[in-house]
């Protein structure tokens, strides 16, 4: 048996225990911010704080946050609290406007990554004896290469897939037999669908477990996927700014939200209007204090995304709700917010519908319109005009029900919209730019 293959003491410490750990991490994070990162040490300093004021967790809301853009300004490497002869890895997100964000990473920094996605990986099911076939993107990206050193610490054996090339994943799922799969939820529907082109029955594949993550995903679309493919569906959440994925992930037995990783990061949730924090339980933006992280120890990080902290299921670390979504995402419709993850399960209530939809946004006149462009299954094409009328009409009804937001919904043949090899690009906005 690995050293992974069971829990971790810390899965099983009491409340006590976590929370004294948490603190003592928690100082001496804030001191190495303080000491080799002028960038945070000048936001304490602005907010007249010292990290001698952390007397308990509770003092941390005291401190000040760290935004994207806090990062962007010390674009490539000021954010760094080490220097580059103990950098031993850099990542980036994807920066799709302005300057991507950069995260280094020290040997220590990897080894801890590393441990954290072995117990992401071992909650979810899997241990030294599983085929691990990773259909994350390799590279800058934290998905392909977090899931890969998770797995190999582990035990298990690692098949480094990336994402895309999708006839080829087929084969390789087929011919090395992996029994876990780690992909986004939407590449895995790209998979499932590839496997029924080819003819083959994805059900009848060698998988019993997929991680799924870095996009936001609903309920009916894991119903989904685990229909299609025959497998577990479990959610695992992270973000490039705390080291990647490994932050937070659900344990198999309980499936029932994602246990965040407090003794390596401390969760608050708060308003995101005016930054208060919120009681557990309380919708709110995430906001996470990475409490080992030695390359960049930042203070108080604004995820944007909107979630609420719960009670650990027999485990003192808390968990944290499926991710509605992040702040940026959500759409204002003539005052009415919509994340499109609300649009999906609403969609997927409707059975003649597929899980592919993609939200437009434009600006006719003064004011915004949104229409959701949806497929129907292959085997329910609407017969003629007056039933696929008749199947917009009753889906803009259950949106305007459910969701609250009037829009024009255009039901399209099955293969039109574009399939996800990674993160599903689920807006197109097409408003003037301000
Ligand atoms: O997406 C890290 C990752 C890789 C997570 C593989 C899970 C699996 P970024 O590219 O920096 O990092 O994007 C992070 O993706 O702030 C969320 O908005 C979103 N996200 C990640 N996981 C989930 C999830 C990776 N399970 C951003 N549900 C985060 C909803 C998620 N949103």
């Amino acid at each position: 048996m690995g050293k992974f293959d069971s829990p971790e003491p810390i899965e099983t410490a009491s409340l006590d225990e976590l929370r004294s750990l948490q603190l003592d991490r928690l100082n001496a994070s804030l001191r190495r911010a303080w000491d080799h990162l002028p960038p945070m040490r000048a936001k304490l300093e602005a907010a007249s704080v010292h990290p001698d004021d952390l007397k308990s967790l509770d003092d941390l809301a005291r401190f000040p946050f760290t935004v994207k853009d806090d990062l962007r300004a010390a674009y490539p490497f000021g954010m760094f609290a080490v220097p580059m002869e103990r950098i031993v890895r850099i990542h980036a997100s994807s920066g799709t406007t302005g300057k991507p964000t950069v995260v280094g990473y020290t040997q220590g920094d990897i080894d801890i990554w590393s441990g954290l996605m072995a117990r992401s990986i071992r909650a979810a099911g899997g241990s030294s004896t599983d085929i691990v076939h990773v259909a994350y993107g390799y590279g800058l990206f934290t998905g392909g290469l977090g899931f890969h050193y998770g797995a190999e610490r582990l035990g298990a054996a690692v098949v480094p897939v990336s994402g895309g090339a999708t006839e080829r994943q087929i084969r390789l799922i087929t011919d090395f037999r992996p029994t876990i799969i780690g992909a986004t939820p939407s590449y895995l529907l790209t998979i499932a669908d590839e496997f029924a082109r080819q003819g083959l029955d994805p059900r009848q594949s060698s998988l019993r477990v997929a991680i799924c993550g870095a996009e936001p995903w609903s309920d009916a679309m894991r119903d989904e996927i685990e229909a299609r493919l025959g497998l577990a569906a479990l959610n695992h959440y992270g973000l490039s700014e705390m080291m990647g994925p490994g932050v937070a992930s659900e344990y198999a037995d309980t499936r029932d939200g994602l246990t965040l990783w407090e003794d390596h990061f401390y969760p608050q949730i708060i308003d995101p209007e005016t930054g208060a924090v919120l009681a557990d339980g309380e919708e709110g933006e995430l906001v996470l204090t990475p409490l080992t992280r030695e390359a960049m120890p930042l203070v108080r990080y604004r995820t944007r995304d909107l979630t609420r902290l719960l009670p650990g299921t027999g485990r003192a670390m808390r968990r944290i709700e499926r991710v509605k979504g992040r702040s940026d995402d959500m759409l204002i419709i003539r005052g009415v917010n919509v994340f499109p993850s609300q649009i999906e399960a609403v969609l997927a209530g409707e059975p003649r519908f597929a899980p592919y939809y993609v939200l437009e946004v434009t600006r006719p006149g003064r004011l915004d319109e949104l229409s959701v462009h949806v497929e129907t299954r292959p085997e329910s094409t609407p017969s003629g005009e007056g039933d696929r009328a008749a199947l917009e009409a009753e889906a803009e009804h259950l949106i305007k029900v459910h969701v609250g937001v009037t829009c024009a919904v255009r039901v399209v043949p099955p293969g039109t919209i574009e399939r996800s090899e990674g993160k599903a690009k689920r807006v197109i906005d097409r408003r003037p730019r301000a």
